[in-house]
């Protein structure tokens, strides 16, 4: 991958033409340019949950996010790499958005320079209560699920993915005490990738920036990227930062 990297993810973008999403739409628009006015080349690594929610038919051939799209497509010619892994709000990647990317990773996966190596995820599925959420995601995002669901009419099939994508909703509201366990189990994980030889282990998911240095690694969350707040990660080859736009 193309130095440096920038890590961002959770925008969330919606496809309703709301005030909101027009602002969000906005300052990813900027976040994007700071970025091509600091270096011309470089990799752009989306975290998941890009969309809140996204279902793509076989051979389709636009999309109401294509105003989106064409930033990336913009920035992809001008000699970016783009990458994205999906996130729990984006299962339903298919051909039409993998072609604005150098690669999609359905899972997580693991970035490796030099002597550095990054353990990439969503963060979805790592908490040991999440149990029947590991079970849906096993379901939502069979082929048989997806096969089914794409011969539903498509006003039907975005009432189904409202629900779903709500009731998946990441949890923005919670108490020291939760959070405190969340912290402790997602320590637990990246200790885990550290021993095998990660130096970093990143994230985006819970909507919430944490920074924590491990056993010689680091476990990085990175918050949600909204009209208002980008906090992003940027890897220069030696170092990794944690920065807000
Ligand atoms: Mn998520």
């Amino acid at each position: 991958m193309q130095l440096p990297l920038y890590f961002f993810g959770d925008t969330h973008f919606k496809s309703s033409q709301s005030n909101q999403e027009k602002a969000k739409v906005k300052k990813f628009s900027d976040f994007l340019n700071s970025i091509t006015t600091k270096t011309t080349t470089g990799s752009l690594f989306i975290m998941g949950d890009f969309f809140d929610y996204y279902f793509e038919y076989a051979n389709q051939q636009r999309s109401e996010f294509d105003e989106i799209f064409s930033k990336i497509a913009k920035m992809k010619d001008e000699g970016f790499e783009i990458y994205f892994i999906a996130g729990n709000h984006d299962y339903w990647i298919g051909d039409y958005f993998k072609k604005y990317t150098n690669k999609t990773f359905l899972d997580d996966t693991t970035i490796a320079h030099k002597n550095t190596s990054i353990y990439v995820t969503h963060g979805d599925g790592i908490l040991s209560w999440d149990t029947s959420y590991r079970l849906l995601k096993k379901v939502l995002r069979s082929n048989i699920f997806i096969t089914t669901y794409s011969l539903l009419p498509k006003s039907i099939a975005n009432k189904i993915a409202e629900k779903i994508s709500y009731e998946r909703k990441d949890s923005h509201q919670i108490d020291q005490n939760k959070l405190s366990r969340i912290h402790d189990e997602l320590e637990g994980f990246a200790k885990e990738k550290i021993a095998k030889g990660h130096n970093y282990v990143i994230m985006g998911h819970y909507h919430h920036s944490y920074h924590k240095k491990l056993n010689g690694g680091e476990l990085i969350l990175l918050g949600e990227c909204n009209e208002n707040d980008y906090n992003y990660a940027i890897f220069d080859g030696d170092k990794l930062e944690i920065k807000n736009f």
